[in-house]
């Protein structure tokens, strides 16, 4: 039981499919108590039976790109646990249009804005507004994508935001750690989820990843969900400020061993 009285807040749980909620599961398993928070009304009927599942009753609507609305679940949430040991921030976005054609050609100013807000500065804004109620060896975590520092056809200003919230999660954990709170990052492989639904050519994209990753395969939300309660319990209490990638070593491969595979 890795996460035995821990209570930890997870965002981005839209449904079964989302990391969010490999990651629930695995902390439910490993005996933390959990909390969630959803977008809007709409994504609550998704949640409710699932947050049932991994035995928790703390449903809050939290949207990150309001500061009342955060400050509002912030408020609910403290009726319900006074501290806290963290929270699991899955949350990205940018507008659709962003994340289709030549970066240079299709990358606007509001769409650049909302990409670093929705997905970057949220991060920080969780941080700042649980502060006040984590507990001594708390652990802040976000999931990021390999997009942030390589490019590839069609992530584009996803790529910029990504980035940005690596840098966030290396200055949240300076600015945190004097109070022995924790803050990293997950760098999954890509995943069939609701946000990669939309995306053109995402089944290619998995398998040129199974075709180059180490591994042979692409990684599942259980996978993710497992590298996450480790980090945010007690066993990872000398690890801050670090990305972790969970993508069946995909990063560390430059060429794929099936083109030589007489060799
Ligand atoms: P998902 O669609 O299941 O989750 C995305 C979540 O973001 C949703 O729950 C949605 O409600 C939430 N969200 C968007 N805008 C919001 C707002 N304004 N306020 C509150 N919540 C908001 O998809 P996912 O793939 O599980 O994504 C979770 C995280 O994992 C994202 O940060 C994504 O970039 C990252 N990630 C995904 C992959 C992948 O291939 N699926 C790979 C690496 C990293
Ligand atoms: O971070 C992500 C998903 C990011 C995302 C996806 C969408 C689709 C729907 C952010 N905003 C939106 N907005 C929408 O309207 N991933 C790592 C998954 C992903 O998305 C891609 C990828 C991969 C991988 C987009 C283009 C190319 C590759």
């Amino acid at each position: 039981m890795l996460l035995k009285n821990k209570k930890i807040l997870i965002t981005g749980l839209a449904n079964k499919y989302s990391i969010a909620s490999g990651i629930a599961a695995a902390m439910h398993r490993e005996g933390a108590e959990l909390a969630f928070t959803y977008q809007n009304e709409r994504l609550l009927k998704n949640l409710e039976p699932l947050a049932k599942e991994y035995g928790s009753e703390i449903l809050i609507e939290c949207d990150v790109s309001k500061d009342d609305s955060i400050e509002k679940s912030f408020e609910e949430l403290r009726k319900r646990w006074n501290t806290f040991d963290g929270f699991v921030h899955s949350i990205g976005f940018a507008p659709a249009d962003q994340l289709t054609g030549n970066f240079v050609d299709v990358t606007t100013r509001e769409g650049f804005k909302v990409a670093h807000d929705i997905s970057s500065y949220s991060f920080t804004a969780l941080a700042k507004a649980s502060k006040p109620m984590l507990n001594d060896s708390s652990a802040l975590l976000t999931l990021t994508y390999l997009g942030a520092i390589q490019t590839m056809p069609n992530y584009n200003v996803m790529g910029l935001a990504k980035a940005s919230l690596e840098a966030n999660t290396r200055f949240l954990a300076a600015s945190m750690g004097a109070d022995n709170v924790r803050v990293n990052a997950i760098s999954a492989g890509p995943i069939k989820t609701l946000a990669a639904s939309g995306v053109k050519n995402f089944r290619k994209m998995l398998s040129q990843h199974s075709s180059r990753a180490p591994l042979g395969r692409t990684v599942t939300i259980e996978e993710v969900g497992n590298v996450a309660a480790f980090l945010c319990s007690d066993y990872a209490s000398g690890i801050t400020g670090e990305i972790t990638y969970v993508d069946a070593g995909f990063n560390t491969a430059a060429m794929p061993l099936v083109e030589f595979s007489d060799s």
